[in-house]
């Protein structure tokens, strides 16, 4: 069985979670869901990044000790994964003691190969984002490029990894593998980074001592960064499973926001080169959410809780909205007023009108039986199922790439398509024509298609899609299902009864003062 290795980063345990810790986990989710459905032997990998200098610190501030700060943590990322559905398998902490073994492990490796050496570093990093920064990357001489908090000086003995040696070589991958680094857009300009020369990198620091040891010295804990990489490979048994490392490594997408793309484009393939380990297929960095186009900040108060908004429009609505309203891959602004116009315009008139309609005919015209199909008896009867067939053609290709915005739209262009054959091939009409064996292919074309769009919208919004596969009366749950039962048109079997229409999506209204949401008064959907 193929394999499908997919990461999502592991988050910094002591940042509250927010909109676009959500995004890229769910992103993920649809990924290996979907990587499921294919048949695929999935690995879906998520965690939490622990150590670090300002974890220390805020634990000290707490009078805890590190691990109990971080140990107290953990669970609101595993609750919000809970609510959002996400069907990781397996969770890794960077303070697991296997992940502790694998990072002095790759250290280690990367040290005999003479690409890890004693010296001094003098600049300035900024502890928020634990990047290390030189003079001229700073705003205004002291602030942080990406998050224009103030830097600290540092200057202390530390360890550095020759990435010098390994520009050429990085030049090279991204040559021979033009699709290691997506989209398009952003491969230039990691390809831009690295013409520009890359220096060696600090990977140890002696000022704190939340982090993993430096084997050979003590004084020395490990960047957090070499330290968090290697989770992508503690987490399939590095170094002592080789069974299963050589089962899932290299992994098949790591899936990242922009800002994290360089630390997994530049500096993790060059620690993979030196250890000598097989780089991964693909790296995906999608882009950053604003709110109401400003930039979600705690000072701004604008943060936008995924909790919240999940428990007031739904975990599907959230879900869909995220890949239908922006391009994944661009960046995008939320907005309740966009996010409440997608739930009633697409997902309860488009979708849950059309499942309302089809239920209502069959049990008008057929008593909610599922009638046998009779062949083709007009074009439009071949380009449904033609249209059902290539779909899943279409999404097999781009899904795995994480294209999901463009899956969608190849899903809601079927959707739009299934609307628009039964206006044309009306059923209505038929009765009164008399045109009865017509009238069962119509209802079937349209019962199946319905079966098609409940396993594509599988990946994106898990539990309606289960409810669709109720309302169908399919016999698996819906994460059982697989594209070889989509291969051919006619799963669909005769004779099913299909249970009463049942409202999917309800239309609702969202009062911007008070925050409200109620459901809307005149339901459609
Ligand atoms: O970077 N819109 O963890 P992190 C979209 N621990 N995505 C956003 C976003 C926004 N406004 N804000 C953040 C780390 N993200 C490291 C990773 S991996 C070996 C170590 C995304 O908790 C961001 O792009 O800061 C990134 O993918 C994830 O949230 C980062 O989370």
């Amino acid at each position: 069985m193929e394999k499908f290795y997919i990461t999502t980063p592991i988050y910094y345990v002591n940042d509250k979670p927010h909109l676009g810790h959500a995004y890229t986990t769910t992103a993920a989710d649809v990924i290996a869901r979907f990587n499921r459905f294919l048949g695929k032997d999935v690995f879906f990998l998520t965690g939490t990044d622990e150590h670090g200098q300002k974890i220390e610190e805020a634990a000290k501030k707490r009078g805890m000790t590190p691990k109990e700060f971080v140990d107290s943590l953990v669970p609101t990322f595993k609750k919000l994964w809970e609510k959002l559905n996400i069907s990781y398998d397996h969770f890794i902490r960077t303070t697991d003691p296997k992940h502790v073994k694998a990072v002095q492990e790759i250290f280690m490796r990367c040290y005999e190969r003479g690409d890890i050496y004693l010296g001094e570093y003098e600049g300035w990093y900024c502890i928020p984002c634990e990047s290390y920064y030189t003079e001229k990357d700073l705003i205004e001489g002291k602030l942080c490029p990406m998050c224009k908090r103030e830097v600290v000086k540092v200057k202390e003995e530390s360890y550095f990894f020759r990435l010098s040696k390994y520009q050429d070589k990085l030049l090279e991958l991204y040559q021979e593998r033009p699709d290691f680094i997506a989209p398009e857009f952003r491969r230039n300009e990691v390809i831009n980074f690295v013409k520009q020369g890359l220096k060696d990198l600090s990977i140890s620091r002696t000022s704190f001592k939340w982090g993993i040891p430096v084997p050979i010295n003590d004084k020395h804990v490990i960047y957090v960064w070499f330290d968090a990489l290697t989770n992508y490979l503690t987490a399939v048994g590095y170094p002592d499973d080789t069974q299963r490392l050589n089962r899932y490594w290299p992994a098949d997408l790591h899936l990242v926001g922009k800002d994290i793309l360089r630390f997994h484009a530049v500096y993790w393939p060059a620690f993979l080169m030196s250890a000598g380990l097989e780089i991964p297929k693909r790296v995906f960095a999608h882009g950053w959410w604003t709110v109401e186009g400003e930039k979600m900040s705690k000072s701004k108060g604008n943060v936008v809780d995924p909790f919240e908004i999940v428990e007031k429009f739904g975990v599907d609505q959230v879900r869909f909205f995220l890949f239908r309203e922006v391009s994944f891959g661009l960046d995008g602004d939320f907005s309740y007023e966009k996010l409440v116009s997608r739930i009633n315009g697409e997902l309860a008139n488009d979708l849950g009108n059309l499942f309302n309609r089809v239920l209502s005919m069959v049990n008008k015209y057929r008593s909610g039986v599922v009638p046998s199909y009779k062949g083709e008896f007009t074009e439009l009867d071949r380009e449904i199922k033609e249209r059902a067939l290539s779909t899943l053609n279409k999404l097999e290709d781009i899904i795995p790439k994480a294209e999901l915005t463009r899956a969608l739209d190849e899903i809601w262009q079927f959707v739009g398509f299934v609307n628009y054959y039964i206006d044309r091939r009306a059923p209505w009409s038929l009765r009164k024509e008399g045109k009865e064996e017509e009238l069962d292919t119509v209802l079937y074309s349209m019962v199946e298609s319905l079966r098609f769009i409940t396993a594509f919208l599988y990946p994106y919004m898990p539990s309606s899609s289960e409810k669709m596969a109720e309302l169908l009366s399919l016999k698996k749950e819906v994460s059982q299902l697989r594209a070889q039962e989509f291969r051919t048109w006619g799963g669909m079997k005769a004779g099913v009864e299909l249970k009463k229409r049942e409202i999917l999506f309800p239309r609702i209204e969202y009062d911007k003062e008070t925050g409200e949401v109620k459901l809307a008064k005149t339901k459609k959907g």
